[in-house]
């Protein structure tokens, strides 16, 4: 399906709710609402353990908080499609996602553009950001209420080749998730990306189907990738976000003081969850030298130049917003 057809239907879906006046996931004013949230991360990952113990909590008066985690409800990057047509009600989306409805989001997807978790923080809460988060929010009928803090993606190989420069990585088979932005990171990097799932990562490096796989220090720990691969490489290519996506038509049902409860709940969860990622992201280099990994920091300078001249050459650069970078880099 093209990006257009794609969001041709789904804007079209969104429309058929509204217009049939149907609530989705709020019952009756005097019920509980049922928050469905469907992710593709394990219960264990510091986002999923924030939205469980920071978000949950703060809106149990009035919404029983409902988490599927592992793809179980909806699988990888369908999460949106199933908020706009109003079979879920929360994910924790990435711009790759949203980027393949609305191409401007592809900005948010370059690498070394972010450069922490406070730039990345800030980036979300600058005026500029406002015109993107309506759209979203009026032509899918997705709120993004906050940003999770995912970390820093670091190479994770099941080969011993020492990788110095993206040259070094020329004919490696590099997973990244199934969406022509994730795949542009991959080839940017000089690797040949192979689209897969993220739960079928594991199995796939432990056969060899895969070289590879990039993902944060925490994410490798929590999913044990350290099990089935020998090398870490510290590039550092993408300081990366979830969005908590939030449906719009369940927003609207609530009351003022609810939609703030909400809100503040969000924004607690991704600080708490921003906070517990950093702690591990510090602390787990350690964790997988113990385990007989190999872990080092290439040539940096080598990987940013080849990957941000890829992206201002790319045809993405041409659907980001006049000035956008040059704002985003200045904050
Ligand atoms: C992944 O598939 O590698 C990725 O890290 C991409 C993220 O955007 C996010 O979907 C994440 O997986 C899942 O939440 C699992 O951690």
């Amino acid at each position: 399906m093209t990006t257009t057809t794609t969001r041709r239907s789904l804007l079209a879906g969104s429309a058929a709710l509204v217009a049939l006046g149907l609530s989705v996931g709020a019952t009756s004013a005097a019920d509980k609402i049922t928050i469905r949230m469907s992710t593709p991360a394990t219960e264990t990952d510091q986002r999923s353990v924030a939205l469980a113990t920071v978000f949950a909590p703060a809106v149990a008066d009035f919404a029983t908080y409902e988490p599927h985690y592992n793809a179980s409800l909806f699988k990888q990057g369908t999460e949106l499609e199933a908020i706009a047509r109003g079979n879920l009600e929360m994910s924790i989306t990435s711009a790759q996602e949203l980027a393949t409805i609305f191409p401007e989001f592809s900005i948010f997807t370059a690498g070394y553009l972010h450069r922490d978790a406070e730039h990345q923080k800030k980036v979300f809460a600058a005026d500029f950001m406002a015109p993107l988060k309506q759209k979203v929010e009026d032509e899918l009928g997705v709120k993004l209420l906050a940003v999770m803090y995912l970390g820093r993606r670091q190479l994770n190989l099941r080969i011993d080749k020492e990788i110095r420069t993206p040259a070094d990585l020329a004919g490696v088979k590099l997973r990244m998730p199934g969406s022509d932005a994730w795949q542009f990171l991959g080839k940017a990097l000089g690797a040949s990306p192979v689209p897969l799932a993220f739960t079928e990562i594991y199995t796939a490096l432990q056969t060899g189907a895969i070289d590879g796989q990039d993902n944060p220090l925490p994410t490798d720990r929590d999913s044990k990738f350290y099990e089935v691969t020998k090398q870490i490489v510290l590039t550092s290519h993408l300081v990366d976000l979830n969005y908590i996506a939030f449906s719009k038509k369940v927003w609207d049902g609530l009351t003022p003081e609810q939609q703030a409860t909400v809100q503040k709940a969000a924004d607690d969860a991704a600080e708490s969850g921003r906070q517990k990622q950093l702690a591990l992201e510090a602390e787990l280099e350690q964790f997988f030298k113990d385990k007989g990994l190999k872990v080092y920091t290439p040539d940096i300078d080598a990987f940013r130049t080849q990957v941000q001249k890829a992206y201002l050459e790319s045809d993405f650069a041409k659907s980001w917003p006049e000035g956008m970078i040059d704002k985003i880099n200045a904050l």
